[in-house]
């Protein structure tokens, strides 16, 4: 089973937006293995987005990130790492569609609300650097046959 990282992103939590995000995680059918708010330092921040540095935009996503409090996850699916980011959307949002996350909530490219990772190889580096392993539950859910 595929696992990925996806983060409500700080405009997301200051927005009270947490439960209709995981709503729309759990509509699709994946299932949660591990959840925490969390306020990331800044060493943590350079590590998650470690494949920006250098980029023009990478210090005001490392300021963004930090600003306050996230809400991190580790998601559970076959091929969720590709699917979630469906769900999710375009990262720019003027192309982000209806129906999707940042489709539906997000009208600035920077706050696009939540993060999700674009590789498995990603995930499992993002999910190390939020995670303990024994934060990461393993367990049965009545749907898992009907999904
Ligand atoms: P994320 O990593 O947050 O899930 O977003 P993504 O894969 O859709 O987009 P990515 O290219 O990885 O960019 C990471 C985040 O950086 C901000 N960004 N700003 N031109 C810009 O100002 C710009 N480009 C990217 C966004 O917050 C994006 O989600
Ligand atoms: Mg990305």
């Amino acid at each position: 089973m595929e696992r990925t990282f996806l983060m409500v992103k700080p405009d997301g939590v200051q927005r009270g937006l947490i439960g209709r995000i995981i709503s729309r995680l759990e509509d699709k059918g994946f299932k949660l293995v591990a959840a925490k708010p969390v306020q990331i330092t800044q060493e943590q921040a350079k590590r998650h987005y470690a494949e920006h540095e250098g980029k023009p935009f990478f210090d005001n996503l490392v300021s963004f990130i930090t600003s306050a409090p996230v809400f991190a996850m580790v998601w559970e699916g076959d091929e969720i790492v590709t699917l979630s980011r469906i769900v999710i959307g375009k990262t720019n949002v003027t192309e982000a569609q209806p129906g999707t996350i940042r489709g539906d909530y997000a009208a600035h490219t920077p706050s696009n609300l939540i993060h999700g990772s674009d590789s498995v190889e990603s995930a499992e580096r993002e999910i190390a650097n939020f995670f303990e392993p024994h934060e990461i539950l393993n367990y049965k859910k009545s749907t898992d046959t009907w999904i």
